[in-house]
């Protein structure tokens, strides 16, 4: 730079002062409708963060799939077209393929957060999606099958079951075949007698009224959810450090409320038992063998995506595994 021009850079300077921090809004999708299972804990965090963040930072919840379909959410963060998104990492298996990996974890976020796996996880979301992960709720919950007609054993095959990226692998090694749809087509689905059955997690399904066109559940659940608070990774940079501790504080507050899950599984499940949802429980050799699918065909799929990211996953995640 020439002294005239450092001059003039040097005299702008002065002139503006100390950068201003000015209240940033950041606009936010979830990939849950809204006021359902998945959706509400990322909505009580909006609260919080408008509550505490008067002055610095507020979001404003553009709303859910009806504002951006949930395969599509992750592009939108990628993109910057929304700053911020509630999604589960299956719903962004086109951009991180081993996104697919974050149900097998058994380690709590917290814990993740302490044996450096939230910066393996960050980091992937950054390199591969231009996003940067700010929190993880799900923790506690499990996955079940949902059927509309009775099983015997850990053998799907002849049943056609609504799938997404979590229960592929090991829906497909008990034999099912496997239709992948976005959540709000599953009711339809059911109703036309188009799929026997569908994945999905202990809490939500009386929220999407579900319990209408299902019939039994299996037992037990296997892998754990992961509902991931992101944001476009731009935008996350060009916040300043307040509003950056803002979030993270915000994030923490959050995912402290996975501890609230164990109870409101319980509720769930005495919920679905009201409506009418019968309970098949798999036991002994069955249970063994429905549980370890889950987990050996869940890991064998992240090892064909990246074997090496897969190791380096699986050693924080799931390490007893
Ligand atoms: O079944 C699904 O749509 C799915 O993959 C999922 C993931 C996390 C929470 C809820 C559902």
């Amino acid at each position: 730079m020439n002294r005239q021009v450092f001059g003039m850079v040097a005299g702008l300077a002065l002139a503006l002062g100390p950068a201003q921090a000015e209240e940033v809004t950041l606009r936010a999708v979830s990939g849950f409708a809204q006021g359902t299972a998945f959706s509400r804990p990322f909505e009580s965090f909006v609260e919080w963060i408008n509550e505490n963040g008067k002055g610095v930072l507020q979001i404003n919840f553009v709303g859910g799939p009806e504002a951006i379909p949930p395969f599509e959410l992750g592009n939108a963060i990628s993109s910057g077209v929304v700053d911020m998104a509630n999604n589960t990492a299956a719903f962004y298996t086109n951009l991180l393929p081993e996104g697919d990996a974050f149900k097998l974890a058994t380690k709590t976020i917290q814990e993740q957060r302490a044996n450096g796996c939230y910066e393996i996880v960050d980091r992937l979301h950054q390199e591969k999606m231009n996003a940067k992960y700010l929190a993880r709720t799900g923790d506690n919950v499990n996955f079940h099958l949902y059927l509309t007609k009775p099983i015997e054993g850990p053998d799907l095959s002849g049943l056609t079951i609504r799938t997404t990226p979590v229960y592929q692998a090991m829906f497909q090694a008990l034999g099912a075949n496997l239709v992948r749809t976005a959540p709000g087509e599953v009711y339809t689905a059911l109703e036309r007698g188009a799929i026997d059955g569908y994945g999905w997690p202990i809490q939500g399904v009386l929220d999407l009224g579900w319990d209408e066109q299902t019939k039994y559940r299996v037992d037990p659940g296997f892998y754990q959810v992961d509902v991931n608070l992101i944001m476009n990774l731009d935008k996350w940079e060009s916040l300043d450090d307040e509003q950056k501790a803002l979030l993270e504080k915000g994030a923490e507050w959050l995912e402290a409320k996975n501890a609230e899950n164990l109870e409101i599984n319980e509720k769930e499940a005495a919920a679905q038992a009201e409506a009418g949802i019968e309970t098949i429980e798999f036991t002994g050799e069955d249970r063994d063998k429905w549980l370890s699918t889950a987990r050996e065909a869940g890991w064998k799929a992240i090892d064909e995506i990246d074997a090496d990211t897969s190791a380096r996953l699986r050693a924080c995640l799931d390490p007893a595994g």
